[in-house]
């Protein structure tokens, strides 16, 4: 079997350290894995299948004989480097929002669309989409070929991880701090999170949205080839350390019943139905967490329109919402392309 040489960038971080425990686990045809990260994390070194790797700062020469990188080490890292990577014949496959809206630049999710990875070839760069925006999508995409979806109104209650490892260390320490009455410190959170909600994620726009609330309606948009699809959502952090939630409002075009999308979803790639309210049960994201699926629940008749249903959406959004959709979307790019 070919092995292909893989650069992942950022390798430190909350996504990138999933990224090394994912090749691993699905046993990713590695030959040469090189870690990436800044000068901060220089005699560093991480376990991969055993053996330990060292991280290796990032610069313009690292991707000299790399087939494949995978990028989270934020924006202008990635607006720097991913091009000089697909110059060095390294494809990428990017995690951050710098390239998602390029419309040269294939967006990928490998249950929804993945007829558009080969569109990789004009730049060497595919985009992973938004962590909120993944799950939605898996969720929805056999609705929309069912009954086509006309608006989308959303409201996420976002875990703490997508804000990378100091913001996971913030709602530890705020918590340990609150409960031994002393003076929480604010680092990386606009607000304190420990026992509270905020309705801010990423920075306002002037329309008065977050960007991240503007990612969820851009990207679906882009992802569903439908410019038409109306989305508007509110993006909130909540006290959560791993796995985002989502209460999904969808209005269709054709009538379909809460039967019938239990029915749709539950044959549907990576979505696993729990939905029984006599016992209790719905997602949790205590229970996404660590897993791959996307769980949607509460699936009822939105009694207030003619053709709308409600329901909860819950993945973990380090392995689906970023790492597991990236190698995923490797493991296409291999087999189809490399
Ligand atoms: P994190 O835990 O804070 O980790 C950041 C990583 O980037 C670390 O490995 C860090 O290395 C590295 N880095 C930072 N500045 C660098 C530089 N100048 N040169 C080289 N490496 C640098 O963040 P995270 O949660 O893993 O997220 C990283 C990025 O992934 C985000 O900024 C975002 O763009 C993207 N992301 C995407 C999704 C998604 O929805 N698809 C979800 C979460 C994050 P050091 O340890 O050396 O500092
Ligand atoms: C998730 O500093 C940065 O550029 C990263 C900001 C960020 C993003 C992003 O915009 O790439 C943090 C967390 C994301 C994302 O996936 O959109």
């Amino acid at each position: 079997m070919k092995r292909y040489n893989v650069a992942v960038v950022g390798a430190t971080g909350t996504v990138g350290s999933e990224m090394i425990k994912i090749l691993e686990e699905r046993d990713f045809p590695v030959d040469r894995l090189k870690l990436l990260a800044s000068e901060r994390s220089t005699g560093k070194e991480l376990v991969f299948r055993g053996e330990s790797v060292p991280v290796e700062v990032l610069d313009e020469n690292s991707f000299e004989g790399m087939n494949v990188g995978l990028f989270s080490a934020g924006g202008s890292i990635s607006e720097r480097f991913a091009p000089i990577a697909a110059r060095a014949g390294c494809v990428v496959i990017d995690n951050t929002s710098a390239f998602r809206m390029d419309p040269e630049i294939p967006l990928v999710v490998p249950e929804v669309n993945p007829e558009t990875i080969g569109m990789y070839e004009k730049r060497g760069i595919i985009a992973n989409p938004n962590c909120s925006t993944i799950q939605m999508v898996v969720a929805l995409k056999p609705i929309h070929d069912a009954a086509r979806i006309r608006r989308i109104v959303v409201s996420t209650y976002q875990a703490v991880s997508g804000a990378g490892k100091r913001a996971i260390e913030e709602l530890d320490t705020q918590t340990r701090a609150l409960l031994n009455f002393q003076e929480p410190k604010i680092q990386v959170l606009p607000h304190i999170i420990a026992f509270n909600c905020i309705p801010q994620i990423d920075i306002f726009l002037d329309n008065g949205y977050t960007k991240e609330e503007m990612k969820m309606v851009n990207e679906t948009r882009k992802i569903f080839h439908d410019q038409s699809i109306a989305v508007t959502a509110t993006a909130v952090r909540v006290p959560v350390f791993y796995g985002h939630s989502e209460s999904v409002n969808i209005e269709t075009e054709k009538k379909i019943t809460a039967e019938e999308v239990r029915k749709i979803l539950s044959r549907a790639p990576g979505v696993t139905v729990i939905d029984s309210p006599e016992g209790k049960e719905y997602p949790l994201a205590i229970h996404a967490a660590g897993g791959d699926d996307t769980f949607v629940g509460r699936i009822r008749q939105d009694e207030s329109i003619a053709n709308g249903i409600n329901m909860w959406i819950v993945s973990d959004n380090i392995r689906k919402g970023a790492a597991l959709n990236a190698v995923q979307i490797a493991e296409i790019l291999i087999r189809n392309h490399l």
